[in-house]
């Protein structure tokens, strides 16, 4: 079976959703951070990515989560996000459930997007919760309210996720008829759990497939940019 099998099982789809993770962005040259070029390969994440680094190591948090935005500024979204949103507008796929922080689904086109991590573009006080412009975040200020620390929209280790995001990508991922995951080592609860709750054929695209214990209809080894690619062609 193959990327032909694929795109056979979106034509007779009646509602598809993606789900994915750090793997969709590395084309663009962002890190992800399990394999062996990630982020957590050097950083241990509870050191930076955690609510405890946030109380307790508040300036090494904040300059892990600077240093972030500022790479994604130099990066853009690839061929893959596009074929996702050329999908979306050819009533190809319901949503695109995603634990990227990085808005390129939405850059590249799509409108149907829940970000079950939240995004480190947005900046609010952890104290007030205020929102407050990213470049107050950038220049290392304090909140203008309540002089509280400034921290991304990211859900960080620890934090429960967004309810709307999680709710609504659970709803559609228990009807869809079909669910394509695609970039993520599925590590990280609870959107690892989403595959299983899938009623539909349910499909892996991913550089490492070796790891995966869910049980797929479909395994594509490769990269999401090449293997979407490969898809479109037959759709
Ligand atoms: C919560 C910060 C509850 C944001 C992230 C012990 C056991 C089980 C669970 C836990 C535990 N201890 C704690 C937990 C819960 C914890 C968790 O799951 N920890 C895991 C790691 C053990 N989860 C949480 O804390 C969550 N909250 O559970 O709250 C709660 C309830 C009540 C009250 C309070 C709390 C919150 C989850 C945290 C989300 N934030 N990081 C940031 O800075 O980004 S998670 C982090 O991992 C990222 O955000 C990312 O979104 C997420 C998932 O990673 P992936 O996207 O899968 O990336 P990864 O590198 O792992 O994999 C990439 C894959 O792509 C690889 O397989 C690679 O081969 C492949 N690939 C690479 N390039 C390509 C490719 N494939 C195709 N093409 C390519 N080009």
């Amino acid at each position: 079976m193959t990327a032909s099998t694929l795109a056979q099982w979106m034509l007779q789809s009646n509602s598809t959703v993606i789900l994915t993770g750090a793997g969709m962005s590395t084309e663009s040259g962002i890190p992800d951070f399990r394999s062996r070029t990630g982020w957590w390969k050097n950083i241990d994440p509870r050191t930076v990515a955690s609510v405890e680094s946030l109380q307790q190591n508040y300036e090494l948090f904040r300059e892990f989560y600077q240093m972030r935005i500022k790479s994604l500024a130099d990066c853009t979204p690839h061929r893959g996000h596009e074929i996702l949103a050329d999908w979306e507008t050819r009533g190809l796929l319901k949503l695109v459930a995603t634990q990227n922080v990085d808005r390129f689904h939405q850059q590249a086109g799509n409108k149907a997007v829940a970000e079950l991590h939240g995004n480190i573009v947005t900046i609010r006080c952890q104290a007030c919760g205020k929102p407050l412009p990213l470049g107050h975040f950038m220049d290392n200020a304090v909140c203008t309210y309540c002089k509280g620390k400034l921290r991304p929209n990211v859900v960080l280790f620890g934090e429960t996720l967004p309810q709307e995001a999680w709710n609504r990508s659970l709803k559609e991922i228990q009807s869809a008829d079909l669910v394509i995951v695609i970039g993520t080592s599925l590590e990280v609860y609870p959107v690892n759990q989403l595959p299983a709750m899938s009623k539909g054929k349910l499909v892996y695209i991913n550089l490492d497939v070796a790891g995966n214990s869910q049980n797929f209809d479909l395994i594509l080894q490769g990269t999401a940019g090449e293997v979407l690619a490969e898809v479109d062609k037959y759709l």
